[in-house]
């Protein structure tokens, strides 16, 4: 038999929005979109595009283009700073990851079209590895993979649904994780439908930790 794997620190909250916050959150992120709009980010070197759209708010956005993956102040195709993180997300950060200090990055991520995924990876571009990485998702429910430390050896799936919040703390911070594929008319949350990943993640080490 294969061994189990094992995600020391991985919380799944079912239902940690209900419908109308997640309404509600919709509604704020319209603002932070017309602030900073979805682009879609190429790979690294090859220039190859990414299956979704991205974009971010707070002090520092997540990037991907020809010259690597990396964190910076302003947004790729506008040059303005990224709009700051909504209260009521701030709101679930502090109750979901349990630490004193702020996210500095609010990544979203929109899985528009069916063939929309995330291959296999580690989040591994922030200076502090150690704070927890909190996930809220919206619209059409994810086949969601997590595995280990390392590339290959074993993965389980499960489902992420509109309104679950996912809390990456201790171990598995650094476990290997993707999305397989979007599960379409699963939602009626996006009027379009497809997905809204929301990801916050601290990327400095906090000054109460130096
Ligand atoms: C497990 N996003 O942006 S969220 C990403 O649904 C990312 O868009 C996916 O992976 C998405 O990097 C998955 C859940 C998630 C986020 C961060 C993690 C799972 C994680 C970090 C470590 C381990
Ligand atoms: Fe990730």
């Amino acid at each position: 038999m294969a061994a189990p794997v094992v995600n020391e620190g991985l919380r799944l909250v079912p239902g940690f929005l209900a419908r109308s916050a997640q309404e509600q959150l919709l509604d704020t992120l319209d603002e932070v979109v017309a602030a900073a709009p979805f682009y879609t980010p190429v790979m690294p070197r090859s220039g190859q595009p990414f299956s979704i759209e991205m974009t971010n708010a707070g002090p520092l956005g997540w990037v991907s283009d020809r010259a690597g993956y990396r964190y910076q102040a302003t947004h790729p195709a506008t040059g303005q700073s990224w709009p700051d993180i909504p209260g009521a997300i701030l709101d679930a950060w502090a109750e979901l990851s349990q630490v004193p200090y702020q996210p500095e990055c609010c990544l979203i991520n929109r899985y528009r079209s069916p063939k929309s995924r995330m291959g296999l990876h580690r989040d591994q571009d922030e200076e502090d590895l150690t704070a927890p990485v909190v996930s809220l998702s919206l619209g059409d429910t994810a086949l969601f993979r997590i595995g280990g430390p390392e590339r290959k050896g074993p993965t389980r799936s499960f489902r992420l649904a509109s309104g679950d919040a996912l809390v990456l703390a201790g171990q598995s911070r650094l476990h290997y994780h993707g999305i397989e594929r979007i599960m379409p008319g699963t939602s009626t949350l996006l009027p379009g439908g497809g997905r809204i990943n929301l990801t916050l993640r601290r990327v400095t080490t906090p000054e109460s930790m130096l």
